[in-house]
This record gives C-alpha cells, sequence and structure tokens, in this order.
C-alpha cells in the first residue's frame, strides 16, 4: 500500500473564487488567507487541561522558557547554579529585569513576550510583572485556551507525550479525557536512545524484554507500543536524534526501530517523526537550554526511505547545513514529509530561507512549520511570526506564477494555504483514530 498522498483537489468553482487576481492583489489576498486558515500545529510539548501542572501557561512559565534563559546567560551575571537555586516567579523577575529592563527584547524569543502581553492589552514596558502576573492568575484554564488557540489561529495541537514519564504515565492510566484541541504524539526517546536506562521500566509493567533486545523483546515492545496507542490514541509516533545518528548500524536503537517501531508503525497506519540533528546536553549547567545543533548525515533517511517504503517519514533536521540535503530527499522518497524549521531555526531570517528553498523545490508538498510551544500562550507569537514570515514568500512565488504566464486565483491560494497548514498533516497523520 503506497503512502496516502494529499488528493490533489480540482480548484473550488465558486465564481469569486475563481477569478483571476491582479498582481496587486495578490499580497492582501494571501494575508487574509493566511490569517483565516486555522492551523493544524503538529508538534508542541503542550498539555491538555486534565493534565494538571504538567500544561504550562501565564506569564512566570513564559519568561522561564529554556530559550530565554539561554539569552539571559548572555547578558546577566547570574550563574546558571544561583539562577536554578531561584523560585519560579524570581527566576521570571531575574529574565524580566536583565532582558526587558536593562536590555532591548529585539531578540525572536524576547520579542514573542511582548507580543503576547500586547495581545492580552498588557503593558509591555513595566518595570517588573505585577499587572502581568495578575493578569494571568484570573484567566480560568478552558477559557483561556480557546482564547489563546483563537489569538493564534490554530485549531489543533499536536502534544509530545512520553509513555515512560512516570508523572505523564498515571495520568493516561488514571484515563485522559478526550480534547478537540489536544491530540497525543508517542515519544519514543527513551526506548530508541536510552533502552539500557528504561528496558527494566517494560519489564516492571510485565513485558519479557532483556537489556541486549533479544527473544521476545522486539516483539514486546510492539506489544508495548500497541497498548499505548490503545490509550494515547497517537497521530504518529516521534523521536529526537542526535546529530551522529546514522542507519544501517549495529545498535540497539536501529534494531528496535527496525523491529519494533517500524513495524508496528505500519500496522498502526501512523507515520514515524524523526528529528534529527541535536546535541544533547553540550553545556549540561543549562539544563534544558544547554542542548545544541550538530549537521547529521542524512544518507539514513535515503536508507529508512528506500528500506521501509510502507513507513512514511515525518522529518525535521535541526540544522541549517542538512535543509537542502532533505528538499532533494523529499523529491527522491514520497514516504517523507518534510516538516517545520525547528529550534534554532525557528528564526524569521532562516524560516524565510528554507521555506523559498522548499516552496522553489517542493511545491506546496510539505509541512511549513510546527511551534515546539512548551508554554500555552506562546502559539499566539509563534504562529503570528510564521504567517508574517510566509505572506511575502507565497505571495512572490504567486507573482512568479503570474509573469510567467498563469494568473492566480483565491482558489488557488486557498486550497495552497489549507494544504500546507491542513490536508498534507491531515491526510499523514491518523486523525481518525479516535
Ligand atoms: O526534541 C524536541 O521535541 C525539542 O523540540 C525539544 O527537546 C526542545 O527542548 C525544544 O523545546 C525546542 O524547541
Ligand atoms: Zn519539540
Amino acid at each position: 500500500m503506497k503512502p496516502a498522498l494529499p488528493k490533489q483537489g480540482s480548484p473550488p468553482t465558486d465564481s469569486i473564487g475563481a477569478e483571476k487576481l491582479d498582481v496587486v492583489q495578490i499580497s492582501p489576498v494571501v494575508e487574509e488567507i493566511l490569517a483565516a486558515t486555522p492551523i493544524i500545529d503538529i508538534h508542541t510539548h503542550l498539555f491538555a487541561p486534565s493534565f494538571g501542572k504538567l500544561a504550562l501557561w501565564g506569564i512566570d512559565e513564559l519568561l522561564t522558557y529554556h530559550y530565554l534563559e539561554a539569552e539571559f546567560f548572555r547578558s546577566s551575571h547570574t550563574s546558571p547554579e544561583q539562577y536554578f537555586a531561584l523560585s519560579k516567579t524570581q527566576q521570571a523577575e531575574a529574565i524580566w529585569r536583565a532582558l526587558f529592563v536593562e536590555n532591548t527584547p529585539i531578540s525572536e524569543s524576547t520579542r514573542g513576550i511582548v507580543a503576547v502581553l500586547k495581545a492580552f492589552g498588557l503593558p509591555t514596558d513595566r518595570l517588573n510583572l505585577a499587572e502581568a502576573r495578575a493578569f494571568f492568575q484570573t484567566q480560568s484554564l478552558d477559557a483561556h485556551i480557546q482564547r489563546v488557540f483563537d489569538l493564534a489561529g490554530i485549531s489543533l495541537a499536536v502534544m509530545t507525550n512520553d509513555p515512560l514519564d512516570p508523572e505523564e504515565a498515571s495520568a493516561w492510566l488514571n484515563g485522559v479525557p478526550e480534547h478537540p484541541q489536544f491530540r497525543a504524539a508517542l515519544r519514543l526517546d527513551k526506548i530508541l536512545k536510552h533502552w539500557a536506562a528504561n528496558w527494566q521500566v517494560l519489564a516492571a509493567q510485565g513485558y519479557q524484554v532483556d537489556a541486549q533486545v533479544s527473544g521476545e523483546s522486539a516483539a514486546e515492545v510492539r506489544r508495548f507500543l500497541f497498548d499505548w496507542y490503545k490509550r494515547m490514541r497517537p497521530v504518529y509516533m516521534a523521536v529526537s536524534l542526535p546529530d551522529t545518528f546514522f542507519f544501517p548500524a549495529e545498535t540497539l536503537g536501529n534494531r528496535l526501530l527496525a523491529e519494533a517501531i517500524l513495524p508496528s508503525c505500519r500496522e498502526l497506519n501512523l507515520p514515524l517523526s524523526l528529528m534529527i540533528g541535536v546535541r544533547l546536553q553540550v553545556n549540561p549547567s543549562l539544563r534544558l537550554a544547554g542542548d545544541a545543533v550538530g549537521r547529521a548525515d542524512l544518507r539514513s533517511l535515503e536508507n529508512l526511505c528506500r528500506t521501509f517504503p510502507q513507513n512514511r517519514f515525518l522529518v525535521s533536521v535541526l540544522s541549517r547545513e542538512n535543509q537542502h540535503e532533505l528538499c532533494v530527499y523529499a523529491r527522491k522518497f514520497s514516504n517523507l514529509m518534510p516538516f517545520g524549521c525547528w529550534w534554532f531555526l525557528n528564526n524569521p531570517s532562516i524560516v524565510e530561507e528554507i521555506t523559498r528553498e522548499r516552496i522553489e523545490m517542493l511545491g506546496a508538498s510539505f509541512i511549513p512549520q510546527h511551534s515546539d510551544a512548551r508554554v500555552l500562550e506562546q502559539v499566539i507569537y509563534k504562529w503570528s511570526n510564521t504567517r508574517r514570515t510566509l505572506a511575502p514568500i507565497l505571495a512572490n512565488a504567486y507573482r512568479l506564477l503570474a509573469e510567467d504566464g498563469r494568473s492566480v486565483t483565491r482558489n488557488d491560494i486557498q486550497r495552497d494555504v489549507t494544504r500546507l497548514f491542513r490536508s498534507n498533516a491531515e491526510s499523514w497523520m491518523n486523525f481518525n483514530g479516535r
């Protein structure tokens, strides 16, 4: 069974939409359609409210985001040890003072905070956080989530769910009520990258696995994945991989990948998301902010897509230097879907470069962005940045098309924007699993 590619819809026929646009109309129509099309945010670290304190939101969480912590240590004499000894509120105040009072918030992440405050009509230039904190304290989470999703223009957020995280696992084992705006993704880092430290957790749950992944281990991991599929109804399985990742190679991780993960994905009709290129904890004292990037050998992708043609691979690569190769591999393998400008790439200048190249090489057959939001309100600025960056890129593509001899219609633009931010995801991921 060839992976289901998005159905090529013939342009809707409503007369207005079919009218050919003049070149001067293109930009405003692109902006309007981008603003009005609700986006499916395919990768976040957000949680539905039923996960309690795992669901991060509010001003203190926004300011202690690891992107801002990394910037804080460059603009403050506070050591990581001193910072992590502070309370969350004290950490937030310290970051506000250093990056928003003693310096101008011109970086992408600091501008993001300003954009969130503005979205709620809050002052952005105060010396302290009293007003902002008072505002967030008066919000009821369910209504706040709705308001934030509306402000961000997203209809659904895909979470990152770790079945081996004790706190999260107990929530799932107690039963997680469905939430219309949150779907799960089954994250496999602990199994695929840290088997030695985690196989006993599966063994303690009754799965016949061992440290060498011998005997029944692969089949038992498949049983583990099926059990968690029934609990989470994930839309895909996912793992982030180091820059040193290579396939094929004689590793326990690769054996689990080939004998357990990929067969389960095929059977459950789920894509596998590979996020490649992290150099974990190059500076452990910064904790979550301590990870970095490395260029990966993407021949692994070539080998995986060719060796497992029945599997679908959702791929995001962290290194700027890997982006062109990823586009070329996507032209070679229709079971590969590039997505997102991940993490250190999620900066307008780089998003622009990557997205231009992808449109030139892949048309609308990719997923331009995901937010990777860890704190609820971050989706507001991350998606307004994305819309602001993509509008001129899309408009330019249509202007070039018109120059080359074919006028564009509103329906064309709507179809492409819908494909980029919705139907590529919908046809690749298993949203019907619940
Ligand atoms: O592996 C991942 O999903 C990464 O996105 C995170 O680990 C990372 O810390 C992050 O928040 C990036 O934006
Ligand atoms: Zn992430």
